[in-house]
Formats: structure tokens, sequence, C-alpha cells
């Protein structure tokens, strides 16, 4: 068992992420197995969960022209479409049915903001709005985190850099974590993470 200042922070492991999904990630049910088995060793868990409104800004529908995948500027920056995905309540933005949820004593709900998408657990992709885990886990006195899930080039990515911005020692196991892989965008969330400080298991 580790220490109560270290938590498991499971990033979004949803039905649209795995495959038949609206947004799938290659090999993203493969993370179940390990994910449930590392619950074990922590006293906190933290599931995050992407909860899009329909219509949410963040899909290439929403914008007349545009097709997934593209970019566009947003007021916050850069953002790329996606297809419509992990819609609030569908059965798309469940959980995989075989992950453990029960030992989860936080789920944390993001980009449910209309015009503003929110890869990480901890801000939006303006950078500045908090989610509130900060706050969860400061509280429980967390200080190490040991991230997993999907999908490494950007949710899990943009969550472990800010992780490390806020204090965090911060480890990725890649066993439990798959990619979407948009032109090398992979490879290069790995080095951000690894320039960011984030150990890499
Ligand atoms: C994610 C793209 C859009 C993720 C979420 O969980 O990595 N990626 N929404
Ligand atoms: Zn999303």
């Amino acid at each position: 068992m580790r220490p109560d200042t270290d938590a498991l922070v499971v990033i979004d492991i949803q039905n649209d992420f795995c495959p038949g999904g609206a947004l799938a990630v290659p090999g993203g049910d493969e993370v179940v197995a390990p994910v449930n088995a590392m619950m074990e060793d922590f006293s906190t868990v933290v599931l995050s969960q992407d909860w899009h409104p329909a219509g949410h800004s963040s899909f290439a529908s929403s914008h007349p022209g545009k097709t997934p995948f593209e970019m566009v500027e947003m007021p916050y920056g850069p953002q790329v479409l996606w297809p419509e995905h992990c819609i609030q309540g569908s059965e798309g933005a469940a959980f995989h049915p075989g992950l453990r949820t029960d030992p989860a004593q936080m789920i944390v709900r993001k980009g449910f903001r209309q015009g503003i998408d929110s890869y990480s657990a901890f801000f939006e992709n303006d950078r500045t709005t908090a989610t509130g885990l900060h706050g969860y886990l400061q509280d429980r006195g967390v200080t190490r985190l040991v991230l997993c899930g999907l999908a490494t080039d950007f949710c899990v990515n943009f969550s472990a850099v800010d992780a490390m911005r806020l204090g965090y020692q911060t480890e990725l196991v890649l066993k439990a974590a798959r990619g979407i892989d948009l032109e090398g965008s992979l490879e290069a969330a790995l080095e951000a993470m690894r320039a960011a400080g984030v150990t890499l298991t």
C-alpha cells in the first residue's frame, strides 16, 4: 500500500475513447486491467470524465465547413476540432464497463462549459479556469500523483504538465496509458512531459 500522500489519477477511461467509440484511442481498452490492478495500492483514487454538452465548441460539427482533427483559433488559443464525443449522460461518456469505479472517492468532470475545452483534469484549455481537483488533493494532503488513462498525448499530457506546475511529484505509468497520435503528437507529448519533470515509467 502506498502512503496516504499518494493519489492515483485515472484520466478519461470512457467508452468513446475505447475501440468502437466516437474518438477511439488505439488499444484504449487495454489500460482497463492494469488500471484496475493499480487501484489496490492507493488510498486516494480520482477518476476524470470528459463531459461535454451537445454542440460543444470542441466539436467539428459546431464549426460550419470544418472537419474533425482540423485546428481552429479559439479566444484562448489553438484548438483541435474533434468528432462529437463524451456527450453528458450518453453511453459514450460512461466509463468503460470493465473499469472499477467503486475504489474512487472523487470523480472530476471537465469540458462542460460550451465555449471552452478542457484536456487537463486541473485546468480548462485557457490554462486558468480551475476544475477544483487541486483543492481536493491539497485538502487530502496529497503530494504525489500517479497518472494513467486516455489519451496520453492530450488529456493525460495536459494533466501531467499541470500537476508538475502545481508542485506535485508526478509519474505516468505508460503501460496503463494509450495515445491518439495526430501527426506526431504522442512523441511530442512524451517529450513535453519529460521536459516538465514528469517521471515516465
Ligand atoms: C480527450 C480529445 C478530446 C482526451 C478529450 O481524453 O484525451 N481528447 N477530449
Ligand atoms: Zn473531449
